[in-house]
C-alpha cells in the first residue's frame, strides 16, 4: 500500500486519508485495469482504470461486485479441521500454526509410505496461482497436478498451436490495426471475454464494424450481428473445419505465396481433405453446404482477419484433431503476425520457475496418464499436467498405483468435473483431502482441513496480457486484509518451509520481481506504481528465424504429432454419444445436449452468493426450441428434467427460437448456496450429473465428454 496515485484525498469521515492505488481484476481469467480506494484498512471502492488499455474504465458485473466478493459476510476467514465423518458438514477452528502442521505431518507420512506421487494437488482455471500449484507439487515431488480446464479447455489450443506454429496466436486487439473480419469459433467473448484478452477488447474490436462469421449452435449476440452464421451440430466442428479447409483448397483461394514459403505438409493436407466436400459435412453438421461454401469464401476473401476460438470445440472426445482442423484456417490464409491478424506475442513476463526439473525422468513418466496422454501428460505438453479421469481412478481403485492424499486450491470439484457422482465416490476414498477456497462449497465440505484463500483484492500477483504474448503486463497489489485469509502462494511457501522442503521457500515477491525484471526490465515495485508495461509490438517475426517447429514452417503435416506417433494430420471423428454414432442411445435420448455456454453474472461455479449477480440470475436456465417445447408441453418458465445415461437434473426452461429444435442447452457450474450444507443442493442443477468422464478420451489430451451428448427432457415440479 505504498504509492498513492492522484495524491491524498480528504476523507469523508475524517478517518485518514484516502489513497487510490493501481491493480487489477482476477475475477475471471482477468486482466482489467482497477483503481482501489484503499483508507486504513478499509478498501471503500473499487473502480474500473481509465488508463488501463484493456478495460478503459469499464468492468464487468462481475468486477463491478468485488465489494460484495470480499467482504461477504460468508467468506472463510481461518482454518478449520472437520470434526465428524467426511462429509458431515461439522467443524472447528483451529490456527494457521496447527493447520500447517497438521498438513505438513500427513503430507510427509503419505509420502513416506506410499511415495509423492499419492498426493494429487489440484486448481481451477486462469487462477492467479495456477502455476504456484504446479510448483509446489514438484517441489514435494509429485507429478500429479490437475486443473479441470487443462485437457478440456485452452490448453488442447496451446499445446496444439505450439506443435503446428511452434507458439500460440491470439487476435491484434491491442495494437492500431483492427481485424476486417473475425471468424467467432465456438466461442462468445462478449460473455466469455476470451482465454486471454478481455471481453473489453472484442468490444472495441468490433466498433471498427469488422465481416462477421459464427460457429454455433445458438444464435448468440454476434451470431445475430453476423454476416453469415453456421448453425452446426454440437461436436461436429472437425467435420466443419475440413469441409471449409477443402474449400479453401479445392477452389485456390488459400494464400498461394504464403502456403508455397510458410507451410510444411500442403499437399497432403489437400490429399487428407479433398473428400470433406461441403456436401459431405452438410450430413454429419446440419449445416447447408453452400452456407460453408460462402463462409469459406468470405473468409478466404477479406484480410487481415483474425480468429476467435473458444472452449467449445475442446470439450468432445476428438478436441485436438478438431483444434488442428480450425488452426489451420489462419495458416491457409496467411492471416499470420500480421497487423490485425492472428499474432504471436511479445513474451512481457520472464518464465515462471516451476521447478519442474525436480522430477527425475522416472516421476515424470509416472505421471497419470503419461503412457497414453502426450500432450497433456508428457512430452507434447506445455506444462505436463496429470489426467483427471486416471487421478479419481487412482483414488477409487488404488490403480495404477493409490493417490491418497488431494490438496485443492480454487476448484469446486464436484461442479465443474465430468460425472460428479463418480467424483464424489472418488473423493469419498480419500485418506487425506485439504480445500482452499474464499467460501465453504459442496466440495470443501468433504475435506478435512478447510483453508480461508485471500480474493484478488488481498494479495499480490501479476498478468500479461493477452495470456502468452503478454505484450501488456500488469501488477496486482494486496490492498486489503481479511480474516486469517491468506493467498494461495503464501500458503505454498509456508507449508514448502514448514515442510522443510528444499525448493518453493523464497517469499512469493522476489518469485514475481524475478519474473517482472525478465520481461519488462522493470522492478515489481515499479511495476506496481506504474499499473501496466505495453511492449511495443513487432509483427512477421517469423521472418527473423522462421516459425519455432522442426521445419521451421506452419506444420499443416505435424512432424512432431508423427513422431509421437498420433495422426499428422486432422481427421473427422463422430462424438461417441450421438446420433449417428449411438443411434440406439439416440432412441431413449434422442435430442442433442451441449453445455456451459457462459453467462455474463458467474465465473463457472462461483458468485451464486453475491446478491446482485444472484438477482440478475437467480436459476439455472436451460433452453430449448418452442417447436420442441410445445411437443412436450412444456412452457416458459417451467422447469423441466434433462437426463442422460448417467443421471437426471432439474433446470428452469428457456423457450427460444435461436436454438436447433434436436438441440438443449445447459448452463454449468450450478450449487446452490443458499440451501442447507454439506451438499449446497449441488445433485440438483448440476449439469455434471448428465456429463462424461469415462473412456474413450482424446488419443492425444485425454479430453473427456462434457458437450455434445445425448438427453431427453421431460417437464418437472419446480423444486422444493
Ligand atoms: N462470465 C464468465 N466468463 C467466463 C467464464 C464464466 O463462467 N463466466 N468461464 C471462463 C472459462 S473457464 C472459459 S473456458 C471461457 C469459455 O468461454 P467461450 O470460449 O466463449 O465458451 P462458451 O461460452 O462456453 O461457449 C461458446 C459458445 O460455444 C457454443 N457451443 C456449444 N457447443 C458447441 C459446439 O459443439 N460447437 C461450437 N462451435 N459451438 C458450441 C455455445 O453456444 C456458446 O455460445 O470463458 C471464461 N470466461
Ligand atoms: N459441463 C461442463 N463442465 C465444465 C465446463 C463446461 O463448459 N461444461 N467448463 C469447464 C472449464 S472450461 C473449466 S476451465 C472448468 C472450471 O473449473 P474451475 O476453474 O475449477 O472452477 P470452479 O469449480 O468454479 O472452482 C473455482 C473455485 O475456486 C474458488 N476461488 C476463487 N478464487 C480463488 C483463489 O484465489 N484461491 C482459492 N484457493 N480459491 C479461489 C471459488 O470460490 C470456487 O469454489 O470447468 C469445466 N467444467
Ligand atoms: S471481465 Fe474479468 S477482469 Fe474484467 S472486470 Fe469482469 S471479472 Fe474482472
Ligand atoms: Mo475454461
Amino acid at each position: 500500500m505504498e504509492q498513492i496515485v492522484g495524491g491524498d484525498k480528504p476523507a469523508a469521515d475524517g478517518a485518514g486519508p484516502v489513497s487510490i492505488l493501481k491493480s487489477v481484476c482476477r475475477s475471471c481469467h482477468g486482466g482489467c485495469g482497477t483503481l482501489m480506494h484503499v483508507q486504513g484498512d478499509k478498501l471503500l471502492k473499487v473502480e474500473g482504470d481509465p488508463d488501463s488499455p484493456l478495460n478503459k474504465g469499464r468492468l464487468c458485473p462481475i468486477g463491478a461486485s468485488t465489494m460484495d466478493l470480499v467482504y461477504h459476510p460468508d467468506r472463510l476467514k481461518y482454518p478449520m479441521r472437520r470434526k465428524g465423518p467426511r462429509g458431515s458438514g461439522q467443524w472447528e477452528r483451529i490456527s494457521w500454526d496447527e493447520a500447517l502442521d497438521e498438513m505438513a505431518e500427513k503430507l510427509q507420512a503419505i509420502k513416506d509410505e506410499f511415495g509423492p506421487e499419492s498426493i494429487a494437488m489440484g486448481t481451477g482455471t486462469g487462477r492467479h496461482h495456477i502455476r504456484w500449484v504446479s510448483r509446489f507439487g514438484h517441489a514435494l515431488g509429485t507429478p500429479n497436478w490437475s486443473e479441470p480446464g487443462f485437457a478440456q479447455c485452452f490448453h488442447p489450443r496451446i499445446n496444439t498451436c505450439l506443435l503446428t506454429y511452434g507458439d500460440f496466436p491470439v487476435c491484434d486487439f491491442t495494437t492500431e490495426t483492427m481485424p476486417e473480419l473475425i471468424l467467432y469459433w465456438g466461442h462468445n467473448p462478449v460473455n466469455s471475454g476470451p482465454d486471454g484478452e478481455t471481453r473489453f477488447s472484442v468490444r472495441d474490436s468490433l466498433a471498427a464494424n469488422p465481416k462477421i462469421i459464427v460457429v454455433d449452435p445458438r444464435e448468440t449476440y454476434l451470431a445475430k450481428k453476423a454476416d453469415i452464421w453456421l448453425q452446426l451440430r454440437p461436436g461436429t466442428d472437425d467435420a466443419l473445419a475440413l469441409a471449409m479447409l477443402n474449400v479453401l483448397i479445392e477452389e485456390k483461394l488459400y494464400d498461394a505465396e504464403f502456403v508455397e514459403k510458410w507451410t510444411h505438409g500442403f499437399a497432403e493436407l489437400a490429399e487428407r481433405v479433398r473428400p470433406h466436400t461441403p456436401e459431405w459435412a452438410e450430413g454429419v453438421t446440419w449445416v447447408p453446404a453452400d452456407k460453408i461454401r460462402a463462409a469459406a469464401r468470405l473468409y478466404a476473401e477479406i484480410r487481415p482477419s483474425a480468429m476467435e476460438w473458444g472452449v467449445a470445440i475442446e470439450q468432445t472426445p476428438n478436441c485436438i484433431q478438431t483444434v488442428r482442423a480450425v488452426s489451420l484456417l489462419p495458416a491457409l490464409t496467411g492471416n499470420i503476425d500480421v497487423p490485425g491478424g492472428w499474432v504471436f506475442g511479445m513474451n512481457g513476463i520472464g518464465r515462471f520457475p516451476s521447478l519442474i526439473e525436480n522430477l527425475s525422468p522416472e516421476m515424470n513418466a509416472k505421471r497419470l496418464g503419461a503412457d497414453r496422454f502426450k500432450l497433456l501428460c508428457g512430452e507434447g505438453a506445455d506444462l505436463p499436467a496429470a489426467h483427471i479421469p486416471t487421478v479419481l481412478q487412482a483414488m477409487r481403485t488404488g490403480k495404477p498405483y493409490p493417490v491418497k492424499a488431494f490438496m485443492v486450491f480454487g476448484n469446486n470439484t464436484l461442479t465443474t468435473y465430468g460425472n460428479s457422482k463418480l467424483v464424489y465416490e472418488s473423493l469419498m476414498k480419500l485418506d487425506f483431502m485439504v480445500c482452499a477456497d474464499l467460501f465453504m462449497t459442496p466440495t470443501a465440505e468433504l475435506a478435512d482441513l478447510v483453508l480461508p484463500a485471500a480474493s484478488w483484492p488481498e494479495l499480490n500477483q501479476i498478468a500479461g496480457l493477452p495470456t502468452r504474448a503478454a505484450n501488456i503486463v500488469l501488477a496486482q497489489q494486496k490492498t486489503v486484509q481479511i480474516g486469517e485469509c491468506k493467498s494461495d502462494e503464501e500458503i505454498f511457501v509456508a507449508l514448502a518451509r514448514r515442510m522443510k522442503l528444499e525448493t518453493c521457500t523464497e517469499p512469493v515477491e522476489d518469485v514475481l520481481d524475478a519474473q517482472v525484471r525478465a520481461g519488462t526490465g522493470m522492478s515489481y515495485d515499479d511495476l506496481k506504481v506504474r499499473g501496466f508495461y505495453k511492449i511495443p509490438f513487432r509483427y512477421r517475426k517469423y521472418e527473423e528465424k522462421g516459425f519455432k517447429t522442426p521445419t521451421g514452417k506452419i506444420e499443416l503435416y505435424s512432424t512432431r504429432f508423427e513422431e509421437m506417433g498420433y495422426d499428422p494430420l486432422p481427421y473427422y471423428e463422430e462424438p461417441p454419444e450421438s446420433p449417428i454414432a449411438t443411434p440406439e442411445i439416440a432412441e431413449e435420448f434422442p435430442l442433442v445436449l451441449t453445455t456451459g455456454g457462459r453467462i455474463p453474472f458467474f465465473f463457472n461455479s462461483e458468485h451464486r452468493q453475491l446478491k446482485p449477480l444472484r438477482k440478475a440470475h437467480p436459476d439455472p436456465i436451460a433452453e430449448i426450441h418452442p417447436d420442441t417445447a410445445a411437443r412436450l408441453g412444456i412452457k416458459t418458465g417451467d422447469w423441466m428434467w434433462i437426463e442422460t445415461k448417467r443421471g437426471k437434473i432439474r433446470q428452469k426452461a428457456k423457450l427460444w427460437k435461436g436454438i436447433d429444435p434436436r438441440v438443449i442447452h445447459c448452463e454449468h457450474g450450478w450449487w446452490f448456496p443458499d440451501k442447507p450444507g454439506p451438499d449446497y443442493g449441488v445433485w440438483e442443477s448440476n449439469v455434471n450429473v448428465l456429463t462424461s468422464n469415462l473412456p474413450p478420451f482424446d488419443p492425444q489430451m485425454g479430453t473427456y465428454h462434457l458437450r455434445a451428448l445425448l438427453c431427453r427432457v421431460e417437464r418437472s415440479d419446480p423444486p422444493a
